[in-house]
């Protein structure tokens, strides 16, 4: 195969078959096409034994729009680079790349099918002990070991070089940081939200956190981000953890991973009012997802301070309290884009099934005012945190 095509499913088994050494030589394939995301194709290679790949296939435009929406195909490129750089500081948690051809923008990867998303499983009201402690060392780990802590001058630049995403990029601006705010076409919302759109639309402080927060974006390259780092980009099971799909990776804020990530658990919080209606079971749920966050602050700050006293290379990290400092700062802005994570998702382009998906009116009007209103609350107040504990006692406090 040499120019870009689309597969079907009897592209995707033909190209496995080219390659060689994914299934043994006599291997019967049979193969079908799942992709429920926004962007790409994934199909699902399975054998007469029931061994099993992935291959993710980008299309030449975002999926959820159509054709009228076109999109880089060196997203595949980026996505199967981060996995491995990912992978190569932190395998438990990474998905495992076996193979990628950036001119099909294909990447074939494990087959995670025994696991669950996050989402789905948050959804039904099941918990994962591990789930903080294991997101936090993710983020932590491939954070740190993709800075100016860790790496030299010259291959930073250079990796922030390789990792330049601008077509992704925009699209989490114009979402995150632009639609929500100045109103957009792609934005969908039910009528009787409009009051509240209208409110923050008039917000000027609001407005202006925003615009710090979407500057901090577009110029801080910290550290190679997942870059989507929601909770349908995790699957999870008791004892497993571990991210798919950053093909929004870039060089950006560290905060960004850690606050969509609390943001989605957030998110997850505000629809349980519409989702479990025993009250202690909802007590549940509800003290899981904040224990959860707490133990994700904490964890994050713990190994992000150890790694920078163990591994740390940058002269700064000599300087008494800087580590600190940074950290603080990452926090705030974790906080900040948990914010905005959880107003684009109520009211933009990209909704979230926790939300969407509860049945009563209602309860799924509440629910997203809830939404709407912690993340404003939390935009507000990001930068007032000076310490971990000051974060998660603000989280509490928005949530009464
Ligand atoms: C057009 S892409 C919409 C959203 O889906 C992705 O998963 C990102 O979150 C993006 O913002
Ligand atoms: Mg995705």
């Amino acid at each position: 195969m040499s120019a870009y095509q689309a597969f079907d499913n009897e592209k995707a088994i033909e190209y496995i078959n080219t390659l060689g050494g994914m299934f043994p030589p006599d291997a019967k394939l049979s193969c079908y096409e799942f992709g429920d995301g926004n962007l790409n194709l994934v199909f699902r290679i399975t054998d007469q034994h029931q061994r099993s790949v992935i291959l993710k296939q980008a299309l030449p435009y975002a999926r959820c729009v159509g054709e009228s929406w076109p999109l880089t195909l060196d997203r595949a490129r980026i996505e199967a680079s981060a996995l491995r750089r990912h992978g190569e500081v932190c395998p438990d948690h990474t998905v495992q790349v076996l193979h990628h051809d950036s001119e099909q923008a294909v990447t074939i990867l494990e087959d995670l099918g025994h696991l669950s998303i996050l989402r789905t499983e948050l959804n039904a009201g099941r918990t994962f002990t591990n789930l903080g402690r294991d997101v936090a060392r993710y983020l932590a780990t491939t954070s740190f070991y993709h800075s100016d802590f860790y790496l030299t001058p010259g291959d930073k630049k250079a990796l922030v070089q390789s990792f330049t995403n601008p077509q992704l990029c925009a699209i989490t601006e114009e979402l995150f940081f632009d639609d929500p705010y100045l109103g957009s076409e792609r934005n969908h919302y039910p009528e009787e939200l409009h009051g509240e759109v209208d409110k923050l639309r008039q917000n000027a402080a609001l407005k202006l956190a925003i615009a710090r927060l979407k500057q901090g974006f577009l110029s801080s390259p910290q550290a190679l981000l997942h870059g989507d780092a929601h909770s349908g980009s995790l699957f999870v099971d008791d004892t497993t953890t571990k991210f798919i799909d950053p093909e929004f990776a870039f060089f950006g804020p560290i905060g960004f991973d850690l606050g969509s990530f609390i943001g989605n658990l957030l998110l997850n919080f505000c629809a349980q009012h519409g989702r479990i209606s025993e009250a202690s079971k909802r007590r549940d749920m509800h003290t899981y997802l904040l224990r959860t966050i707490d133990i994700c602050l904490s964890e994050f700050e713990r190994q992000w301070l150890d790694l920078c006293a163990q591994h740390g290379s940058d002269g700064t990290l000599q300087v008494a309290g800087y580590a600190e400092h940074f950290v603080r700062g990452i926090l705030q802005d974790a906080i900040g884009y948990c914010g905005s994570e959880m107003i684009r998702r109520t009211i933009g382009l990209a909704h979230v099934s926790d939300l969407d998906e509860i049945e009563d009116t209602e309860a799924r009007l509440r629910a997203q005012r809830l939404a709407l209103e912690v993340g404003q609350q939390l935009i507000l107040h990001a930068r007032s945190c000076q310490s971990k504990n000051a974060c998660y006692q603000l989280i509490i406090s928005v949530l009464q």
